[in-house]
């Protein structure tokens, strides 16, 4: 059956109550989903409130239950959510141990003197009026635009709200310069549009699916998860490159053990395949795409035997494995992965993968990548920010003309006291990172913490970055307190509620009200003109149609949306690039001096002796957040180091054996995990999950376990295109007995 735009919007058009889109997996929770529409749930003695889950960034809309004394009893996914698909994962589902986990932040604390380690508990008048001062002192010495901003998740949009209305647009996130930003760049050069969140690979309906390190089953993104295993249950090809035999990678087709750092010269041989073989999407190209007969020179000698070796995979997988695709194709896709900083070359590997995707034609077709649709939420209206002298932008552009947002390491580079005055960076306000678990090159981190007149860390733990802050403020959890609404992009535009279920335990409070009574003590008052959040989130939802009210019974709201999210049969579609097509030869890149077409650059392998220094994820736990949650602390309570038992045999290390790890440039670990010997991981490469090896005595569960990988990660290539810190560059060796405490330099 042909579909045309309209017909599409037809079965797409939604009730407020759930989603039918034909194909997917939301028409079936649907059903689901109106059975338990009503407060109080079915269940009697239950009662639930709407939120979504703050465990990690994919968002999943949820209900909280709670008894009738008001203690929450549990967490589930909302059905009518399409990031949730009525189910959480498990960190999701032990959210609330975030809410009853007693290590939790209880106070405001002031640290008067930097020499000790002393902090006092005070009022929020006190700590806010000690910022407020503070940061007036930073302005008249300095300039407003000498402080920084470091956020990640919900707490972001509050204070960079806080610092446009101060005349500061210094915000950046790790979820950038240390993740996401490559592929941003990559695919943005040749689509003309960047990737997003929740990645719109169109899983469930693809014939092949294609993960370029991207180990999801590990990485527990939770929707993602669902409609992998609805592709694998429709038989579709999983092919995963990898130096590990990952959850994903032992479900595959084909999974290619590559050398690690070389995906790119894989990418220019699958690219030679797809066109010298002649099975690429021809049609697709010639109506699309600009710079084919540049691509097909620049890959004629791309083969897979030159491929083989520098990757050391065998040329016949390689070739087959591009055959695959392209039998699948246009419902194949390379999924864009997510943390991509890897190397420093990064965004022209996400550049190739880009081009795969053209070659393949999936982009706007079923199965390959979807373009998603939202339901724009309006701002309040508030007078106009002010306008400031400088920002990340005249920091950042003349070197990496590609950045799309501040960048962590750049506005790090400007807080060192050797950095011009105009713009070194006085003070610095981190609300929801623990920066230094996150940010590669500690030793930098430290000078630039030393050159701060004011450190402030907003957050809900008491973790290693609060020990290093003037001030802490002790946020709610997110079953505490109202957020903005959840839009962004997806198959379908849906919005979801946050709300608190219970009310603050301790003294606790949530970003919007820290930031709305800062921002009165620094005179932006008139930028505050609502009573509280929920007055903003009532005015937005009736101006799209719905009321705070609405929402607190539902959770999520579908709204309809006018665009198909495949390209039509035929239809004419300007991209957002220069030439209006998909950019195989990209001109912007040509224009800034950068390679228009992708190259493989040599990476360096270790020394005798060294290893890779591999690390990912763990399905029970997010980044180094949860490892002291009670119930995902039970899960897994620790991390272990994946070594190659031929590698271990030289060492004499055996299954289970204590070690320790020291980097090229010395780094010892702070502590010492068990050894894992499995055939899953290459000779050269260990592997490990990051997030482990907290130093933070206050946290009692994680203190002391683990190993964390981050201040092993002392060797950073920065990408030359958007400025990400690529942290792959760096090995280890092992050490068997416990090292002399000096020489301990983590
Ligand atoms: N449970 C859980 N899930 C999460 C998160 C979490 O904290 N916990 N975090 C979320 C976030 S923000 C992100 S960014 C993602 C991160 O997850 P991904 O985007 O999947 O991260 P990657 O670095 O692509 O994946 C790690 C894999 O890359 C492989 N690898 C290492 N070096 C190479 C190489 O040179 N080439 C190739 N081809 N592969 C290599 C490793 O062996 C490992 O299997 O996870 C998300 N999901
Ligand atoms: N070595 C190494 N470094 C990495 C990575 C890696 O794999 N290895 N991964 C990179 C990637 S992909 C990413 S996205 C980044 C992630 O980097 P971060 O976002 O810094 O990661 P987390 O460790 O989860 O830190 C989140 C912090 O927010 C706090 N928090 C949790 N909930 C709330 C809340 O509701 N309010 C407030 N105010 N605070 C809250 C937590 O207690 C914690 O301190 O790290 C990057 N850096
Ligand atoms: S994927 Fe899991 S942790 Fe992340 S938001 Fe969804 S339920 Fe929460
Ligand atoms: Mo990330």
């Amino acid at each position: 059956m042909k579909t045309t735009r309209r017909q599409f919007i037809k079965i797409a058009g939604m009730g407020t109550a759930g989603v039918a889109v034909a194909g997917s997996v939301l028409g079936s929770v649907q059903k689901a989903a109106e059975r338990s529409i009503s407060t109080p749930s079915s269940d009697s003695e239950l009662f639930r409130t709407p939120t979504y889950c703050e465990v990690c960034f994919w968002k999943c809309a949820a209900w909280v239950y709670k008894d009738k004394e008001g203690n929450i009893q549990k967490l589930i996914g909302n059905a009518t959510d399409q990031h949730a698909r009525g189910k959480l994962c498990p960190r999701g589902t032990g959210g609330l141990g975030m809410y009853y986990d007693n290590d939790r932040l209880k106070k405001p604390l002031i640290r008067r003197n930097r020499e000790d380690d002393h902090y006092e508990e005070v009022s929020w008048e006190v700590a806010l009026d000690f910022i407020a001062k503070k940061m007036k002192g930073i302005k008249k010495d300095w300039g407003k635009e000498n402080m920084a901003v470091f956020v990640h998740g919900s707490p972001a949009k509050h204070f960079e709200y806080l610092f446009k209305a101060y005349g500061n647009e210094n915000h950046s996130e790790p979820a950038y310069a240390q993740c996401a930003g490559p592929r941003e760049a990559g695919f943005f050069a040749t689509f003309g549009s960047g990737v997003g969140s929740p990645e719109p690979a169109d899983m469930q309906n693809s014939k092949c699916i294609i993960f370029i390190g991207n180990h999801v089953g590990e990485n527990m993104h939770n929707s993602y998860v669902q409609e992998l295993s609805l592709a694998i249950d429709n038989d579709a090809d999983i092919i995963v490159v990898d130096p590990r035999l990952s959850t994903v990678a032992a479900k595959a087709t084909h999974w290619l053990p590559i050398k690690p750092g070389t995906d790119i010269a894989l990418l220019l041989a699958w690219m030679h395949v797809l066109i010298y073989d002649n099975i690429y999407d021809k049609e697709y190209i010639d109506k699309y795409a600009f710079g084919f007969e540049e691509l097909k020179a620049h890959v004629a000698n791309y083969t897979p035997e030159w491929a083989s070796g520098i990757t050391t995979i065998d040329p016949e997988l390689i070739r087959k494995s591009a055959h695959t695709m392209a039998a699948a194709a246009p419902a194949a896709v390379i999924h864009p992965g997510r943390h991509t900083t890897w190397y420093g070359d990064d965004t022209q590997r996400e550049r190739s993968m880009a081009i795969i995707n053209a070659l393949l034609g999936a982009f706007g077709r079923k199965g390959g990548m979807y373009m998603g649709v939202k339901q724009k939420l309006p701002n309040y209206p508030v007078p106009e920010f002010p306008e400031p002298k400088w920002t990340w932008k005249d920091i950042t552009l003349d070197k990496y003309k590609n950045a799309a947002v501040g960048l962590t390491n750049v506005l790090i580079d400007a807080s060192l006291p050797e950095y011009p005055k105009e713009h070194q960076i006085k003070g610095w306000f981190i609300a929801g990172t623990s920066f230094i678990n996150t940010i590669p090159d500690r030793k930098k981190m430290f000078k630039a913490m030393d050159n701060q007149e004011l450190i402030v860390v907003v957050d809900t733990m008491p973790m290693e970055m609060t020990g290093y802050a003037d001030v802490v403020l002790p946020e709610s959890t997110y079953l505490e307190r109202y957020d903005y609404a959840r839009g962004g992009k997806n198959r379908v535009a849906q919005v979801a509620l946050r709300m608190p279920a219970v009310e603050a335990k301790y003294d606790t409070k949530p970003s919007w009200w820290i930031a709305k009574e800062l921002g009165n003590r620094l005179g932006l008052k008139k930028y505050y003109p609502w009573k509280d959040l929920e007055e903003v989130l009532d005015w937005q939802f009736q101006k799209i149609g719905t009321s705070l009210e609405e929402m607190k019974r539902i959770g999520v709201k579908t709204f309809e949306s006018d665009e198909s999210i495949y390209l039509l049969p035929g239809e004419d579609f300007e991209f957002n690039t220069n030439t209006g097509k998909i950019e195989l030869y990209s001109t912007d890149f040509a224009e800034k001096g950068y390679d228009p077409l992708p190259k493989f650059t040599r990476h360096e392998s270790p020394d005798p002796g060294f290893y890779h220094l591999v690390y990912g994820r763990a399905p029970m736990h997010t980044f180094g957040r949860t490892q002291n949650n009670p119930y995902l602390y039970e899960l897994r309570k620790t991390n272990d180091v994946w070594i190659n038992p031929r590698t271990a045999k030289l060492w004499g290390i055996e299954n289970g054996m204590e070690i320790w790890l020291k980097n090229q440039d010395g780094i010892v670990s702070e502590f010492s995990t068990k050894a894992r010997l499995t055939e899953r991981i290459r000779p050269d490469s260990i592997y490990m999950v990051h997030g482990f090896g907290h130093t933070s005595k206050k946290l009692t569960r994680a203190y002391g376990k683990g190993i964390n990988d981050l201040p092993l990660i002392t060797k950073v290539k920065i990408d030359p295109i958007m400025g990400g810190t690529g942290m792959r560059n760096n090995f280890v060796t092992f050490l068997l007995e416990k090292p002399k405490k000096e020489e301990v330099k983590s």
